[in-house]
């Protein structure tokens, strides 16, 4: 393959609601440009993009996957996304190393939930987009509505620069508002205008000449005077406006019947930015942020943006170059880890085909087999002139689930295959939870989490099963307690004694635990002390209501006794332990949660419903911001109640909500709700 300059490259990022044909399209473009030479569907498993067994299995796109073509001149990185929103990662990833975006939006469902977040990502990250009006051939399709949705949610600067001809099973092609000719069936054949679509070409041709000539003043003072503008100066005119963010084009087709896509390459290569446009974010000194151009002739500097488990290379690393060139066969440094990392060979992808390179220049994408230290968001680049790209911000996770290996070899396989799972999906979080002894992975959605199991399955050969994680409940007491316990036995020979008298005291919430000694006299010898902390300490593991843990309790001994030649440590810690059992039944003893601090963030339509749905869950506000279109809602709401709230928001709100959840404080659990709690436990010891 061939080295490109840096404005014969683009990188676009294909975003969607789930389902909008994004895969299809891809397909399309692929087979129209030639880069494969079999026309795959996403309903028989068979495209380029969505090669993962998961992905085949389910017929949704669950990873990016980077699909160059070329067009005219001009390489083309294409990254095809998952609309999933479990799958925002991805994402991410993908926005973060592409210069603009093709928006695609189903004719028949108009502009939906994921559309409106895959264009918030995208203001986010100021790109340069079109929208594909796509599956105009299917029933209900309606191109003017799905139009008058799309500019009243993203406005007027959307303009189309085609109509379609025909709809439903009579959609035949497009008109081209820039050369005001028709484009009809796949491959398309160039003709005259429909007569019946030739008034309103003319009218939205007018607003499309408008806004390009806008863009250039001598443009403009033509424009007024009547002069016909050329195709070219008219195409020039929209890039500027499109580069600008003053124009979004909107085009229209049908990516299962392949009609639009040599429109839609045309508009990618004459209005899209390409690498050279776009300046890089980096963290320049004193950690302040600083922009670089994109240059071939400044030394290397390449984001890494994914890193899979490829079956047959291991693990693989997918990189964007920003400066420089990389080569196979050579050594980089990686900034973020400060070492030496060895380059094997270099390729190019198409989905899960890798082709050889010898080395990549600035501007394009490719990836490496086996790097050593080297995770997603590092920056490699040459040891004589570090630097580091500012690296990808990934969505911290909301939803947990506890992971149970299925036998004792899955056990030992466990963590190290968490580890590459997490490598892989930076959505993805290990931990242990230590007061419920569970494994917990953390991410964005119960579907991603369901696919990360089936992977470690079929890619490590780790057998789990997931469950919601147990409530690290913990116990203690109300009311000041004092406790009296004699340890002794006398079998004979040498006997056991230890006794104890305990004060327990509860402490504010979230103490340390206290442990302190008042004895006088010598009633208990101090080498005894220790050993009867030992024994507390053991015993706060297992409170007396439901064997949770013991907090927020201070111990003071204050007397006791001993015996010459019967006590031991032993009898003491046993003693001790005894003693403080005895005080936490007899100190009112209470059930505490987890409460946690919950922010919610719903469109203003759906509050009313959040915040009953919040109310039943024993949540307590705690303010309320009103945002452009949204609500912030603040609360407080016991841990058992939101363990599952990823999927209770999506449910009530279609996806439009979104929240973080952070631990704030334990609380005690009211008391018919302790209660249940405690009849379950002893039911489970049974
Ligand atoms: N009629 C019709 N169906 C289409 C068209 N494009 C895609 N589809 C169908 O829509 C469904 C979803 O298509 P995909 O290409 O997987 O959509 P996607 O946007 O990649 O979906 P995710 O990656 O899961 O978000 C499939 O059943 C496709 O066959 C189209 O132009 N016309
Ligand atoms: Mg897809």
């Amino acid at each position: 393959m061939q080295q490109y300059g840096l404005e014969n490259i683009r990188n676009l990022v294909l975003l969607s609601h789930c389902g909008a044909g994004k895969t299809s399209l891809s397909e399309a473009i692929l087979f129209t440009t030639k880069a494969i030479t079999r026309l795959g569907k996403v309903d028989d498993g068979a495209t380029t993009s969505d090669y993962d067994p998961d992905e085949v299995k389910r017929k949704i796109s669950i990873n990016l996957a980077v699909l160059p073509w070329q067009w005219k001149e001009t390489k083309i990185n294409l990254i095809d996304t998952p609309g999933y929103s479990d799958f925002v990662g991805e994402v991410k990833a993908a926005i973060r190393v592409s210069e603009g975006a093709i928006i695609v939006v189903c004719a028949a469902s108009g502009v939906e939930v994921g559309t409106e977040q895959v264009w918030a990502y995208s203001d986010e990250a100021a790109l340069s987009r079109l929208i594909f009006i796509n599956k105009m051939d299917r029933e209900n399709a309606d191109f003017y509505k799905t139009l008058e949705q799309v500019q009243s949610k993203f406005g007027s600067k959307c303009l189309p620069v085609q109509l379609p001809i025909g709809a439903h099973n009579s959609f035949e092609g497009i008109v081209d508002l820039l050369t005001m000719k028709s484009y009809i069936g796949s491959p398309a054949k160039e003709g005259e205008i429909p007569e019946s679509l030739q008034a309103q070409a003319s009218s939205f041709r007018e607003k499309l000449i408008e806004a390009a000539a806008e863009t250039d003043d001598s443009l403009i003072e033509r424009y007024l005077n009547g002069e016909e503008l050329s195709v070219e100066e008219l195409s020039d005119g929209l890039r500027q406006a499109v580069l600008n963010g003053k124009v979004v084009p909107v085009l229209v087709g049908s990516a299962i019947q392949n009609i639009g896509v040599i429109s839609l390459l045309d508009a990618i290569h004459n209005y899209l930015p390409s690498p050279k446009e776009r300046e890089v974010t980096i963290i320049g000194d004193s950690d302040k942020q600083e922009m670089i151009e994109s240059s071939q002739d400044t030394p290397l500097a390449a984001l890494v943006f994914k890193t899979t488990a490829d079956p047959y290379v291991g693990k693989l690393t997918y990189f964007r170059v920003y400066t420089g060139a990389i080569d196979s066969n050579s050594q980089v440094w990686n900034a973020t880890r400060g070492g030496i990392e060895r380059i094997g060979q270099l390729f190019v992808l198409l989905g899960k085909t890798q082709e050889p390179i010898s080395q990549l220049g600035a501007g394009d994408i490719g990836a490496v087999a086996k790097l050593s230290l080297t995770n997603t968001g590092d920056t490699l680049c040459s040891q004589a002139q570090p630097l580091k790209i500012v690296p990808i911000l990934f969505p911290a996770p909301i939803f947990n689930e506890a992971v149970s290996p299925k036998t004792k070899a899955d056990l030992d396989k466990l963590g190290a295959a968490l580890t590459r799972l997490s490598e892989e999906d930076p959505t993805l979080h290990v931990h242990r939870e230590a007061d419920t002894n569970e494994t917990i992975l953390s991410g964005i959605g119960e579907t991603q989490l369901e696919v990360a199991a089936e992977k470690m399955l079929r890619k490590f050969g780790v057998g789990v099963g997931l469950e919601t994680p147990q409530v690290p409940y913990k116990e203690t007491i109300m009311t000041l307690a004092n406790a009296e316990y004699k340890h002794k036995k006398q079998t004979g020979g040498h006997g056991q004694y230890g006794h104890v008298l305990l004060s327990l005291e509860p402490l504010p919430r979230g103490s340390d635990p206290e442990f302190a000694s008042k004895v006088v006299g010598g009633t208990i010898p101090r080498n005894y002390i220790p050993a009867i902390e030992k024994g507390v300490n053991e015993a706060l593991h297992e409170g007396v209501l439901a064997r949770y843990p013991v907090v927020d309790i201070k111990t003071t001994v204050y007397d006791g006794s001993f015996h010459p030649v019967d006590s031991s440590e032993i009898c003491f810690k046993i003693a001790g332990a005894g003693a403080f059992k005895k005080g936490l039944s007899q100190g009112q003893p209470i059930l505490l949660e987890p409460i946690m601090n919950i922010k919610v963030t719903v469109p203003n339509d759906y509050t009313g419903d959040i915040l009953g749905d919040l109310n039943s869950k024993r949540a307590r506000m705690q303010g309320m911001n009103p945002e452009e279109e949204a609500n912030v809602i603040e609360a407080q709401a016991p841990l058992a109640e939101i363990l599952r709230y990823a999927i209770d928001l999506k449910s009530i709100t279609q996806g439009r909500g979104s929240y973080t959840v952070k631990f704030s404080h334990y609380e005690e659990v009211p008391p018919h709700i302790a209660q249940k709690i405690i009849a379950e436990r002893q039911a489970e010891k049974v």
